[in-house]
């Protein structure tokens, strides 16, 4: 027995129905529609799959056994000489509930689709996407199973293929081989192995001190602060050609962003925003004084805070996802991976985006916009340069509950940065000001595993932002770096000016 369904996600209601009713008339009637046979036919060879990771094949490989998507490839190229509309159907008989849709990927299109249990005897024909084909240009159709869980019995698909509306023949192909994997440092393959010409670069570092830094902040007139991993703020002093590092703080708790708003000190630590605290003005700040907190968190050593940038009296910074200890389910504390807007004076906080994933990295723009860059992983195919919109959600998913801002299609980024091309682990973004002439107004970011900076041209409505290299050549990668006199990046242990 053979049955068509038509079941993308917003029709999945209609699925019981749908069945009853196809049991016994065969395929669905549909606006032009090729019937199994017919000419608008074109099969999708299991044979060009090109790697079917944990599934099996049945006999003769007439057919696929599918257990599991992670680690399976499933991807056609499709050409047609002309544009036309193009349908894709499965046909496949499985015994046990699904507890995910199949996916199917088609350019920038994603479809879901339930594929309902048929029993160990019937055969469904299921419709898994509708789509244009392009004239001419190639296609890439790729079919993602259920990623998540190894079923102990597989769903058994005998035959893929599309139909098409038009006449003009559509040739299906292995997809290319894609490009030569660029090496992991910047430069898109060729390393770039120095300072850009027009800058120079000095040691900060004290060979005695070891200093595990996490964030840095400059005021005018006090000089440069920075943060450590381990509690501690010190004050750099590179007035001079030995650099003087002196601790003025301390006890805090993995303070990871600091800020001066006028001459007050605000930084972030695990759970709360803090405001250090000088009452004798002896310079070490003794007191610290908790401006906000009370977002849910766990004790998992992924769920960091970030930041921390100031605007109109409020503090913004990002909490990350958990990784250390989620349940496999990937379950999260709720309003995980949210960038949060923290009132100084009361602190009451609010959610102003969602679906951030390791935010390691908020800035803002002299026009006051927020700047954030998310590291590639899971829900994210790439790290992000995001300038946030109030109430974005940026595609990080975790289960129920939902975050509040989630939703089926996520906000875009303003630029994308592909994993070990232009980035690994994108850390602050910063403004450049007008003092860097033909680049005033580019975003700058550093990387905590490449190392350098990398130079972003945000686009405008009609046109795509773009990222380049702008130097490497530091002597560790760059957390976070900042203006005053001068730059300073903060890497792993060290502190250099340029
Ligand atoms: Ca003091």
């Amino acid at each position: 027995m053979e049955r068509t369904v038509h079941s993308p996600r917003v029709t999945k209601s209609l699925i019981s129905l749908i069945l009853s009713i196809t049991a016994t008339c065969g395929y669905l009637p549909g606006a032009g529609a090729a019937s199994a046979d017919g000419p608008g036919k074109v099969e999708l060879p299991l044979s060009l799959i090109e790697k079917i990771g944990p599934n099996g094949w049945g006999k003769g490989k007439d057919s696929l056994r599918i257990f599991r998507g992670r680690g399976s490839d499933f991807r056609w190229e499709l050409v047609s000489n002309s544009e036309q509309r193009a349908r894709f159907f499965i046909k496949y008989k499985t015994v046990q509930e699904l507890n995910q849709d199949y996916q199917v990927s088609v350019g920038d299109q994603v479809f879901f689709s339930h594929l309902p249990v048929t029993g160990a005897e019937n055969e469904a024909v299921i419709e898994l996407a509708a789509f244009e084909l392009p004239a001419g240009l190639p296609t890439i159709l790729s079919l993602t199973p259920p990623a998540g869980t190894q079923f102990p019995e597989p769903v058994i698909v005998s035959k893929l293929w599309i139909e098409v509306e038009g006449t003009e023949a559509v040739t299906v192909r292995k997809p290319s081989a894609p490009a030569a994997r660029p090496s992991s440092l910047p430069g898109f393959g060729r390393k770039l192995s120095d300072l850009h010409p027009s800058l120079n670069s000095a040691d900060l570092r004290d060979e005695k001190l070891t200093l595990r830094v996490s964030g840095l902040s400059a005021h005018p007139a006090k000089g440069v602060y920075i943060a450590t991993w381990d509690g501690e703020i010190f004050h750099l002093d590179d007035s001079t050609p030995t650099a003087k590092y002196t601790k003025v703080a301390d006890s805090l708790r993995e303070p990871m962003g600091l800020c001066f708003v006028g001459d007050r000190l605000f930084c972030t630590e695990k759970s709360q925003i803090s405001e250090l605290v000088d009452e004798d003005r002896d310079g070490f700040y003794e007191a610290h004084r908790e401006v906000s907190s009370g977002w849910p968190g766990t004790r998992d050593n992924h769920e960091y805070t970030f930041g921390l940038v100031h605007r109109d009296g409020c503090l913004y910074f990002a909490i990350s996802v958990a990784m250390g200890t989620r349940p496999k389910t990937n379950q999260q504390a709720p309003l995980r991976g949210s960038l949060l807007e923290a009132n100084i004076e009361t602190g009451e906080w609010r959610v102003m985006a969602g679906g951030l994933r390791t935010p390691d990295g908020v800035g803002i723009t002299g026009s006051g916009d927020i700047l954030i860059t998310d590291n590639q992983g899971e829900w994210l195919p790439a790290n992000k340069l995001i300038v946030v919109q109030e109430d974005a959600f940026y595609g990080f998913r975790s289960t129920k509950p939902w975050h509040p801002l989630d939703k089926m299609r996520e906000d875009p980024a303003a630029v994308y940065l592909p994993q070990g091309e232009i980035a690994a682990s994108p850390s602050q973004p910063i403004e450049l000001p007008d003092s860097w002439g033909p680049y005033s107004g580019h975003i700058i970011f550093g990387d905590v595993t490449d190392g350098g900076l990398q130079r972003v041209v945000l686009g405008g409505r009609s046109d795509a932002g773009r990222c380049v290299p702008l130097f490497t050549g530091l002597k560790a990668q760059v957390s976070e770096a900042g203006p005053r006199a001068g730059w300073r990046a903060l890497c792993r242990g060290d502190c250099q000016r340029f």
